[in-house]
Formats: structure tokens, sequence, C-alpha cells
């Protein structure tokens, strides 16, 4: 069955003008755009979406961060499409996660309490429906 993934390219790829690069390499890999919108994250999507991280040390800085600007949001389908759109993103460090990644080519430290690496990509089929739902109802 094809999946679909919930991907976001947070404030930091929206402010550097990233979207249409990054939209570009899922679509030229071969993923297909189901949905997409540009919008502000209000406190209490980002409360459900980052459920999981609550109460670490950098959960506050992370909800700031995703407030902090504009963001565009996905819907993207594909056969194995969870695990090839993490595998384009690469790991969350921006500095160590290897050229040819996002998160690599297009992402850095910029010394603050949360990495800004540009995307966010669902971790599972669960994750995914859950995340879609909060983010396309
Ligand atoms: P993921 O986005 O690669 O799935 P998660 O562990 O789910 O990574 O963390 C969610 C987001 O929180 C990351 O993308 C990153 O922006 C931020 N983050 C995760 N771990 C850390 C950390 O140790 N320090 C600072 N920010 C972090
Ligand atoms: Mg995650």
């Amino acid at each position: 069955m094809t999946e679909r993934s919930l991907v976001l390219i947070k404030p930091d790829g929206v402010e550097r003008n990233l979207v249409g690069a990054i939209l570009a390499r899922i679509e030229t890999k071969g993923y297909r755009i189901a949905e997409l919108q540009r919008l502000s994250a209000t406190r209490d999507i980002l409360e459900q979406h980052y459920e999981e991280h609550q109460g670490k040390p950098f959960y506050e800085p992370l909800l700031e961060f995703m407030m902090s600007g504009p963001i565009v949001a996905a819907v993207i389908e594909g056969d194995r499409a969870i695990e090839g759109l993490r595998t384009m993103m690469g790991p969350s460090d921006p500095t160590t996660a290897p050229a040819g990644t996002i998160r690599g080519d297009l992402g850095r430290d910029w010394g603050e309490k949360v990495q800004k690496n540009l995307v966010h990509g669902s971790d599972s089929p669960e994750s995914a429906e859950r995340e879609i739902g909060i983010w396309f109802g």
C-alpha cells in the first residue's frame, strides 16, 4: 500500500527561501505532493505534534522556534515514502548529517538551544496518520 508522510518545512527553511529547493528534491525523488499548505503553527498544534518530546530540555525552544515564522506543511505520497523521506532528510543534527541529505546539504548549527534543521518527516505509518490528522484535519 502506498504510504503517506507528513512533511514540514520548518520556519528556518521558509525564512531562507528553501521551500522550492526542498520540494524539488522530494518531487525529483519521485514522491507526489498530495496536500500543500503555508501556515503559522499554533501552540496547540505544536503541543500535539511534539507530544513525545514534552519535558525534554529542547521542548520549549523547539516550540518557540516552530512559532517563529510560517511553516509549509505537506502530505507526501509514495511506496516506502516514510523511510525514503527520512533517509533524504538525514539525522536531526545538521552539523553531522551526511552530505547529500537535506539537513546535511542545506543546514548548519546556529548556536541555539534547538537544532534548526529545516524539515520534519513522519517516523512511522502510525505517526504519519496521527500527524496528518493534526495538520490537515
Ligand atoms: P527528528 O525531527 O529528526 O525526528 P526528533 O528527535 O523527533 O528529531 O526531535 C524533534 C526536533 O527537535 C528535531 O528535529 C530538532 O529540531 C529538535 N531536537 C531534537 N533533539 C534535539 C537536541 O538534542 N537538541 C536540540 N534540539 C533537538
Ligand atoms: Mg521525530
